[in-house]
């Protein structure tokens, strides 16, 4: 059978069949709404979620008054006692209720057709125009059906087309999972299907209109929610998909798809990445996930690069919420951890590409979040520590708990919200932007940072300050001192004296943070070579645990590098080595950063071979809609492979940087850029364009046979730059919209 393309595009997935599962479906999502297309021949289902469809309602997680056992929790894990520490933090220090809530499943839209036999079947999700496409023939009749979630009409719009002006029958209906929902028809003809979330406070409504023409039938989908923010669920879902509908009044399917893909395109063309193509290019995606360990298809990286692209501009819109563990895509009533935020990696892994692969725009929810999370967060903080700011334990969800949930042997972990605001800092480092750094993220950053000047406590011999009860994440249960926990705070604070100094605010806190900050317990080298991951030299290098937490301060924290801390540097990856390359689907993900900030490409590589298999129950790796696989489904996966991809062609970080200093390149004042720092062999010719550095840098590179062909760098603020390559530097004094052309100076 002859294969007819019926895009050109690269960038693409595409299937001989229609999808057996949900994880062979195509996502689109407009970040509020999103959808999986199955792409049926008969009957399409196209199941979709919206992203304030949640378990639960407002309240209130702290655990009131616990700070009262504070003391005495900290002196039974002094004194070697872990158990009776965790039986009594269980009883004395959880939040309540001990579980977060769920992210729900929102409904199916079913298209029932005439039964057809169908040849030439093809299915495709198009990257460029994030639209995923049907088409076929039966009777001599092309039919396409096209899908897209359009962030401008806050709508999901379905458009059937034959190429024959003959009617296109079918039957459109709504179904959710939620017992008790409903469908009727409306007066003016739209069909709704209203339902509630059970013992919840959320209630919601889809609307689904029809529009018939010659040809073609076109269906607009919208839904809602009564949720307004974490405290409010007073709004009436049925209003907002009347102005939703209103606003759409009138529109042609050709206007409502030209400003979806404007809209998407304005972001996602901005990077390009050409790796070279291959045979294997040609396949269908499944089979190229299945052949990749077996041949070259170095096109393949280059799709799941975008691919994380694309799921982040799907997932993550302005005045949306942000990524959960499944992006905005959910079948289930019970979902893997709840589908929620999970934030001891997992929240953060999904912001990791956000701006080195020029979508900072897409952070907007997280902060937006941050900003609610602060305030329940301050309560926490209060009632459990006695303590100004705002604390996150490990998890949050669409309410906001902060509190730590599930058990004291992972759950109290109170570092999430500092690693989170440091989001906010890198933001300020890749743009610039001090409205944002003063308006935005230093008051959030500050507030993280006076929890920790409360929080952190001497060790009983004295020597440092120290952090706990808390865990190195889901490794040897509830401690104090463990590493990762340092040097997030070390990084915090770090942020904060920082950008003091920017805006010429609070001098005196600076001191503080800087006297408090050179008392942090430091990290240190182990008996086997490794990196502590406490403070106690009790590693065990037979561990091969997913979380490699004390390696935070190489990535994503930045205070363990080659030139500032070489020792640090070498344990850190002697760590890594004995956790091996085997993991779940984000802690690849992890690792290939990691791997790309040592610097060696090569071993990057085996780990994205990992990370690119066929994924089954037991087996991380992609799903045939190259969604992660933790197992099961977790979106972080795809995102930390994207970032990683980025980090082995550009790093923007300081590779002079030590856990004590707060160099100009940390402090937003001079730039340093590595340019192809960590490339794979099997990556040996390429080019990009669009990528970000720290320090307001637009960067393109294009490399031939491993090396560097030409480079040029936009700059969009003036400060020193040093720009890195194969051993080679030079400086530039950068001005803002100045186009630097690099090549023969690096070569
Ligand atoms: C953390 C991880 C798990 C999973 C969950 C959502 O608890 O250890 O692997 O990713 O988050």
């Amino acid at each position: 059978m002859k294969t007819i393309l019926l895009s050109a595009s690269l960038l693409s997935l595409w299937y001989r069949e229609p999808a057996p599962d949900w994880v062979s479906a195509l996502p689109v999502g407009n970040g509020r709404l999103g959808a999986m297309v199955f792409g049926g021949v008969s009957e399409e289902r196209i199941q979709f979620n919206e992203a304030t469809v949640w378990t639960g309602e407002p309240r209130d997680y702290a655990h009131k008054g616990a700070h009262r056992h504070l003391a005495e929790l900290r002196q039974l894990l002094f004194a070697g006692k872990q158990a009776e520490a965790e039986a009594l933090a269980m009883r004395e220090f959880m939040s309540e209720p001990l579980r977060q809530k769920a992210y729900q499943p929102f409904g199916d839209l079913h298209l029932k057709f005439p039964a057809l036999a169908a040849k030439e079947y093809r299915r495709e999700l198009d990257l460029e125009t994030g639209i995923a496409a049907v088409t076929f023939m039966a009777g001599g009749v092309r039919y396409r059906r096209e899908v897209f979630a359009s962030f401008p009409a806050q709508a999901i719009v379905v458009r059937l087309t034959a190429d024959k002006p003959a009617p296109v029958a079918v039957q459109a209906s709504l179904s959710s999972p939620h017992e008790g929902s409903a469908s009727r028809v409306l007066a003016g003809g739209d069909l709704s299907l209203t339902g509630a979330v059970a013992e919840s406070a959320i209630r919601f409504e889809a609307r689904l209109r029809r529009i018939d023409a010659p040809g073609a039938v076109t269906f607009i989908l919208t839904g809602a929610t009564n949720f307004r923010n974490f405290r409010d669920v007073t709004a009436d879902p049925a209003k907002r998909n009347d102005e939703t509908l209103a606003r759409l009044n009138g529109k042609t399917y050709e206007a409502l798809r030209a400003g979806h893909v404007a809209d998407h395109q304005r972001l996602f063309r901005r990077v390009k990445l050409e790796l070279g193509r291959t045979a294997a290019a040609d396949l269908p995606t499944g089979e190229r996930i299945a052949a990749f360990a077996r041949g070259a298809d170095p096109q393949l990286v280059a799709l799941l690069f975008q691919y994380g692209r694309y799921l982040l501009i799907a997932s993550s819109r302005e005045g949306g919420q942000p990524a959960n563990l499944q992006g905005v895509w959910n079948d289930a009533l019970r979902p893997s951890w709840d589908s929620k935020y999970t934030v001891n990696i997992n929240t953060e892994m999904n912001y990791w590409p956000a701006e080195v692969a020029n979508l900072a725009e897409c952070t907007q929810p997280l902060f937006a979040a941050l900003a609610e999370v602060a305030a329940s967060g301050a309560v926490t903080a209060r009632e459990q520590y006695n303590a100004r700011g705002w604390v996150l334990h490990h998890n949050f969800d669409l309410w906001r708990g902060t509190a730590p949930i599930n058990h004291a042997n992972h759950g109290i972990w109170p570092t999430g919200g500092a690693w989170l605001a440091l989001h906010l800092w890198e933001h300020y480092l890749f743009n610039g932007d001090r409205q944002f750094l003063q308006r935005t993220a230093y008051p959030l950053l500050k507030d993280a940072a006076l929890f920790f000047a409360d929080a952190l406590v001497e060790e009983p011999a004295g020597r440092f300050l120290v952090s706990g009860p808390s865990n190195s994440p889901e490794q040897g249960g509830l401690v104090m001192a463990p590493t990762m926990d340092h040097q997030i705070i070390r990084g915090l604070f770090g942020a904060v004296i920082a950008a003091g100094r920017v805006l010429e605010i609070d001098p005196e806190l600076r001191r503080q943070l800087e006297a408090l900050r050179a008392k942090i317990a430091p990290n240190y080298v182990g008996k086997h070579g490794q990196l502590q991951e406490w403070l106690a030299d009790k590693d065990d290098p037979g561990n091969r645990h997913r979380h490699v937490s004390h390696l935070w301060g190489v990535y994503p924290g930045d205070e363990i590098t080659p030139q500032g801390a070489p020792k640090l540097f070498a344990a850190a990856r002697r760590s890594l080595e004995y956790r091996g390359d085997a993991a779940t689907g984000w802690s690849m993900g992890w690792k290939l950063n990691l791997w790309a900030r040592f610097l060696d490409g090569n071993h990057a590589y085996s780990i994205l071979r990992n990370l690119v298999q066929p994924a089954s129950a037991k087996q991380a790796g992609l799903y045939p809609n190259l969604f992660d696989a933790h197992p099961p489904f977790q979106i972080d996966g795809n995102f930390g492979a994207t970032a990683a991809i980025a980090e082995m062609l550009l790093q923007s970080h300081d590779p002079n940087a030590a856990p004590l200093s707060l160099t100009s390149v940390q402090a937003g004042k001079a730039a340093h850029i590595h340019l192809l720092p960590a490339l794979p062999p099997q990556l040996a010719s390429g080019s990009v364009s669009g990528l970000r550095a720290r320090g307001g840098f637009e960067v393109d590179v294009q490399w031939n046979e491993g090396k560097l062909g030409r480079a040029t760098i936009r700059a969009s603020q003036s400060k020193p730059l040093t720009v890195q390559y194969a051993g080679k530097q030079i400086h530039i004094a950068a001005r803002a919209g100045r186009t630097y052309h690099l090549d023969e100076h690096l070569r």
